[in-house]
């Protein structure tokens, strides 16, 4: 596995007050929305559908709620009609007979059908089974309003009466969601592109963002809530296209940029509740980021300030990086400084891991030229070291295509992170993706949106546009056929049910990294 819990307790921090300041002055405001349940459903098999199930319209209808009761093992599902995050309050009363024992509940929340068929006490995956979004419920007194205190990222809600008691029975009324955004979707104008599946695609990566825009950009509402490196130079790009709200790119980089180690490690990913506080985890691709978004942020603000404040933590990270360069511009990470790229580790990421590098370093270059950085030429020399590496090397001119690994092997990855890191000239650039979709294609093995990201957009790059459409159609598209609302963290089409983590039921289904075929659609088409 790629990635592992990291537990590097011997970290030495540099938590820089003056630029946490700035985070704290750049926190938005967070909107709320009431959210009525559109309807009752039930849970029916459905082959065509995400698990095999989909919901139907139940014979109990929402309008007449309170007419219907509830005891020992009836359950009502709620549909919010969308995909929301916020939180949930219901009435309830008793009626019958006196209330003479407590009333207990099991509330779940999901945020797709299959999440209700699954059994979380069955639950094995290696993420914890905290984050399954489940409640039980003891009332010991009835009428109340239930006002559950935690956030939750759904479209349905089931409350399941475990217990009444022969006497009474349970009464709902007025389910209410309180929806919460950074954002608003008002504000936003999609543009059209002529391709009706497309633009339907668009309106749910927005959603996708939208939900994932809170007091940060969370990678997902349902589950680590926290701000992640690698997602966020996603989400910022997507934003700009749709609700361009900077100041919470600003806020994410003054947060990334006041928690860093001591000897210049950016880590994957922060926490910002109940304290800021960094994570031991480290990517090595999510770190050489920092100075993507940087550099992506001044190109639309030319936000002087920002920029000023926060070059050094880029180069520091960017010096930091080169230790595992050798004089051959040869990139070698350390089982303990992996890079991401996919949640899939079915293919050798050397190679895709030094394109990462060559990329962010020529975005940090463009910022060292803006900041006329006496250092500018030592980047540049590196930058030579790294590419001519790569070119002449790594690229196997007579198989068309970068090898990675002791093994040689050609992979998506590797020619992907080569292609967004142009090192080739144009012709050879459409060559390598020509080779790559004859001999790789169907992709395979590649288990998250965030990679697919990548794949379309090095096709664009090297102007196959209208091969990069047509996966971007069938790999969003395929999600909104198995019935997406948002898009989700992790999807192999060849293997739909797959998760990173052993078990679907802690998957996030709205997650920020595949919002981007709005970024994509905006930019390219
Ligand atoms: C998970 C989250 C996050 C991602 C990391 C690598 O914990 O899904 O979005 O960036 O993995």
């Amino acid at each position: 596995m790629a990635f592992k819990f990291q537990i590097n307790d011997d970290v030495d921090w540099k938590i820089d007050e003056n630029l946490l300041q700035k985070a704290k002055d750049n926190m938005p405001e967070i909107y709320h929305e009431t959210v009525i349940p559109e309807r009752i459903v039930e849970i029916v098999e459905d082959t065509d559908k995400l698990g095999g199930v989909s919901v139907k319209e139940s014979s109990s209808k929402i309008y007449s709620l309170s007419d219907t009761t509830y005891n020992r093992g009836t359950e009502v599902i709620f549909d919010l009609g969308d995909h929301y995050v916020g939180r949930f309050s219901i009435d309830i009363d008793s009626v019958g007979s006196p209330m003479d024992a407590p009333l207990t509940l099991k509330i779940t929340f999901a945020e797709v059908p299959s999440e209700l068929t699954s059994d979380s006490a069955k639950y094995d995956g290696w993420l914890s089974s905290s984050w399954i979004q489940e409640e039980l419920v003891h009332i010991d007194e009835l009428p109340i309003r239930l006002n559950l205190p935690r956030r939750y990222a759904a479209r349905f809600i089931r409350v399941s009466v475990l217990d009444t008691s022969p006497k009474w029975r349970a009464k709902f009324t007025n389910p209410v969601f309180n929806a919460e955004s950074s954002v608003k979707m008002n504000d936003v104008t999609l543009k059209e592109t002529g391709n009706v599946q497309i633009d339907n695609i668009n309106v749910i990566a927005t959603k996708t963002l939208l939900d994932c825009m809170q007091e940060i950009f969370e990678d997902e509402p349902k589950r680590d809530r926290r701000l992640w490196l690698g997602d966020l130079r996603l989400q910022a790009l997507a934003n700009y296209e749709t609700f361009n709200n900077t100041t919470l790119v600003k806020r994410s980089l003054y947060l990334f940029g006041g928690m860093t180690a001591k000897d210049g490690r950016i880590p994957a990913n922060v926490f910002t509740k109940p304290n800021l506080l960094p994570d031991d985890t480290f990517l090595f691709d999510y770190s050489v980021f920092f100075g993507v978004v940087l550099s992506d942020y001044f190109d639309r603000t030319s936000d002087w300030e920002t920029l000023t404040d926060l070059y050094d933590v880029a180069k520091k990270q960017m010096d930091y990086a080169f230790k595992f360069v050798d004089e051959n511009g040869c990139l070698s990470l350390p089982e303990e400084y992996p890079a991401f790229i996919d949640w899939s580790n079915d293919f050798d990421k050397t190679t895709a891991a030094q394109g990462t590098l060559i990329f962010s370093l020529k975005k940090f270059i463009q910022l060292s030229v803006v900041l006329h950085d006496q250092d500018y030429q030592y980047y540049e020399d590196m930058l030579k070291k790294l590419s001519d590496y790569a070119i002449y090397t790594l690229y196997d001119s007579e198989k068309v295509a970068f090898i990675s690994g002791e093994d040689g092997e050609i992979n998506i990855a590797s020619q992907v992170w080569m292609i967004i890191a142009e090192i080739m000239d144009q012709a050879t650039n459409q060559k390598i993706i020509q080779e790559m979709i004859d001999t790789q294609f169907p992709v395979s093995g590649i288990a998250t949106p965030y990679m697919y990201h990548h794949i379309v957009e090095a096709m664009f790059i090297a102007g196959i546009s209208e091969e990069a459409i047509k996966l971007m159609q069938e790999y969003w598209g395929k999600m909104v056929d198995l019935g997406a609302d948002t898009f989700w963290e992790a999807f192999e089409p060849e293997n739909p049910d797959y998760s990173p983590y052993g078990d679907p039921i802690v998957s996030s289904f709205c997650h920020a990294w595949s919002c981007t075929p709005v970024y994509l659609t905006s930019k390219y088409i």
